[in-house]
């Protein structure tokens, strides 16, 4: 049985703990504690280590996935996570006023583990056809090439099988 390690990357608050318990629900491990940074986001807990789940694939293989912190002072862990991926979901909000130099940040980090390292953005939280389609052309001149892009719903499972579904596709053709 061949195993597949994916990690997710992006901002506090994006959903990368909540994307891991949608698919693997209590088969997952979250590394959660009390949020003591309430300025940077609201919510109550926050990731301090890796989030880990597993999602059985068809053809046997299994996809381990792995939710990074999403707070800065935990970056060491980014590389560490990154340097065992052989894929990458970048998480953002498109209607973010920061959202492509964030995208840009962390697809940045990526590449340069791994120039050639699959990467997918998703948009994790709603956004209009003429936004996400601005973000994407604004995100594509800015990085000087196209990134695989699909908007979910972190809390819904289904849509976060169909953003696997896609994001596995990306594996086996690269
Ligand atoms: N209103 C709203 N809430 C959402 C949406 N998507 C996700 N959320 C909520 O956003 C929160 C995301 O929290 P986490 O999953 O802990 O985020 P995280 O990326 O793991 O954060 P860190 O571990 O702190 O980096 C959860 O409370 C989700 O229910 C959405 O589309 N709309
Ligand atoms: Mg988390």
């Amino acid at each position: 049985m061949s195993i597949l390690r994916i990690v997710l990357l992006g901002p506090m608050g994006i959903g990368k703990t909540t994307a891991i318990r949608s698919l693997c629900g209590d088969l997952m491990v979250d590394c959660d504690v009390p949020n003591m940074d309430p300025a940077s986001s609201a919510k109550t807990s926050t990731t301090v280590g890796a989030d880990f789940g597993v999602v059985e694939l068809d053809g046997g293989e299994q996809l381990h996935i792995y939710g990074s912190p999403g707070q800065d002072r935990f970056d060491f862990m980014r590389g560490w996570l990154l340097s065992m991926a052989i894929g990458v979901i970048v998480m953002i909000d498109a209607n973010d006023a920061d959202a492509i130099h964030t995208a840009k940040q962390y697809l940045r980090t990526v590449f340069s583990v791994s120039e050639t390292m699959p990467c997918m953005l998703l948009l994790a939280r709603p956004v209009s056809i003429e936004d996400s389609n601005r973000f994407a052309s604004e995100l594509t001149s800015a990085l000087g090439m196209a990134v695989p892009m699909m908007t979910a719903d972190v809390r819904e499972k289904s849509q976060m099988l169909d953003a696997l579904d896609v994001f596995s596709s990306l594996l086996t053709t690269t």
